[in-house]
């Protein structure tokens, strides 16, 4: 890990940087392969799972008798530990339901705000090494309360044409509909266009490599809409003294072992605290299992000593790290100066690995510093707001006037006509 002490304020756009990643080459390949969907189809997409996932498979769904033989093998303690999960990110989501906003804005005139499902939403959940069946429960679980009606659900299926039971398992508790062995572009281009068998979607959600990040991106060209931009995980540690060191080290790894483009951050006022927790890295990471990839994230990754708490914030705002966690005696100086972070944990016992799985908060979270303009995903993310109006014949006398002034003005003599006409048949109705 890089060691930097008292930072000068000039040198922070460059400290706060991500590793990058250079996506150019990638565009040319994701456009090709969405264009030889869109044309072609089923056909097109198991083509490329042929060549990609190396699979010719009969048929993309996932049958009945797979989910079923899924359920049986997942052991009972896996089972129990998914129902706590599922109950806490129930109980969190459903909270935040809001009630319809009615507002009668002029006397006559009644403007509301409602709340409706996407109806057909995509997940994306990655395979390889570490199959995030958690992530199935982060997006299905408030998809289903949001009240969307078709979650479909694409993920990659191993050498044998399978995809891991515990996906299989999480995704037919949380209710989704349609479970597709596809992966990488071609199930990204799959949901954008539909095809003969894969149901076109309005929004896709989910994390993935940087062909399926490019390619998410790609499909909002094709009128999409995605959670968001995503990129490699990252966490960021303010700890002073009142931190527990092996505590703050197995949290950093806890990131760090996602992958090797990972970024985990410790910034702290005490260089002993930085000390300890880089004996303690060092201590604990020799016995994970993901040594070699959590090794090349801790690389990358820095130990930040500055003076003073107002320094501490004003440099974590400026990184807007997708987790942030405080372990600080002024823990309220922090929690309430944060101002862009994805999600925040507070306190010697709020490990991010909670939030990962367990708490109720969600753990689909915005990367690269885009926690300054993007939230993480929530209820609303399944949602779209809709407005209403109904005026009565009072209430477009009472507005009537000012919009055909307002018409004439912008020169749209149409505009003005359809209020004129109302406002004569009222006048002549009461003559
Ligand atoms: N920390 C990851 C989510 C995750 N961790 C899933 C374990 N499983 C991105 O927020
Ligand atoms: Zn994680």
């Amino acid at each position: 890990m890089k060691s930097i002490k008292n930072p000068d304020k000039r040198t922070w756009t460059d400290l706060v940087k991500r590793p990058t990643n250079f996506y150019e080459d990638i565009e040319q390949t994701v456009a090709s392969i969405f264009k030889e969907i869109q044309a072609k189809s089923d056909v097109a997409v198991s083509k490329y799972s042929n060549l990609f996932d190396g699979v010719n498979l009969k048929s993309f769904e996932v049958s009945k008798e797979e989910i079923a033989e899924a359920i049986d093998q997942i052991p009972s303690e896996l089972k129990s530990a998914i129902s706590l999960a599922k109950s806490n990110i129930e109980r969190f989501h459903e909270a935040q339901k809001t009630e319809k906003i009615e507002v009668e804005t002029t006397k006559g005139v009644f403007c509301w705000k409602e709340k409706r499902a996407i109806q057909k939403i995509g997940l994306y959940i990655p395979g390889g090494s570490a199959p995030l069946f958690s992530t199935v429960l982060m997006l299905a679980i408030p998809a289903k309360i949001a009240g969307c009606q078709e979650i479909t659900l694409c993920s990659p299926p191993d050498k044998s044409g399978k995809i891991n039971p515990a996906i299989l398992y999480a995704a037919s508790l949380c209710g989704v509909t349609k479970i597709l062995k596809i992966g990488g572009i071609q199930a990204i281009a799959a949901m954008t266009f539909g095809t003969e068998t894969i149901e076109k979607v309005y929004k896709i959600f989910g994390p993935g490599n940087q062909f399926v990040t490019v390619a998410k991106q790609f499909a909002t060209k094709f009128g999409v809409a995605i959670d968001m931009p995503a990129g490699p995980s990252e966490l960021l540690v303010f700890a002073d003294e009142s931190a527990n060191p092996s505590f703050v080290a197995a949290d950093l790894l806890s990131q760090a072992e996602h992958g090797s483009d990972s970024q985990v951050i410790l910034v702290s006022t005490s260089q002993q605290i930085i000390d300890t927790v880089s004996v303690e890295i060092k201590k604990q990471i020799k016995v994970l299992p993901r040594l070699e990839i959590a090794q090349k994230a801790i690389a990358n990754s820095k130990l930040i000593l500055v003076q003073t708490d107002e320094i501490a914030l004003e440099l974590i705002n400026e990184y807007a790290p997708e987790h942030f966690i405080i372990c600080a005696k002024n823990e309220n100086f922090f929690i309430n100066g944060i101002q862009n972070a994805g999600s925040v944990f507070i306190g010697n016992y709020a490990p991010e690995s909670a939030g990962d799985y367990a708490s109720g908060t969600n753990h689909t979270l915005p990367t690269n510093g885009f926690a300054k303009n993007y939230e993480g995903v929530n209820l609303d993310s399944f949602l779209k707001s809709m407005t209403f109006q109904k005026i009565t014949s009072e209430g477009i006398q009472n507005i009537g006037k000012a919009i055909e002034i307002m018409a004439e003005a912008e020169g749209l003599q149409a505009h003005k006509n359809a209020v004129t006409l109302r406002l004569n048949e009222l006048q002549n109705a009461t003559k």
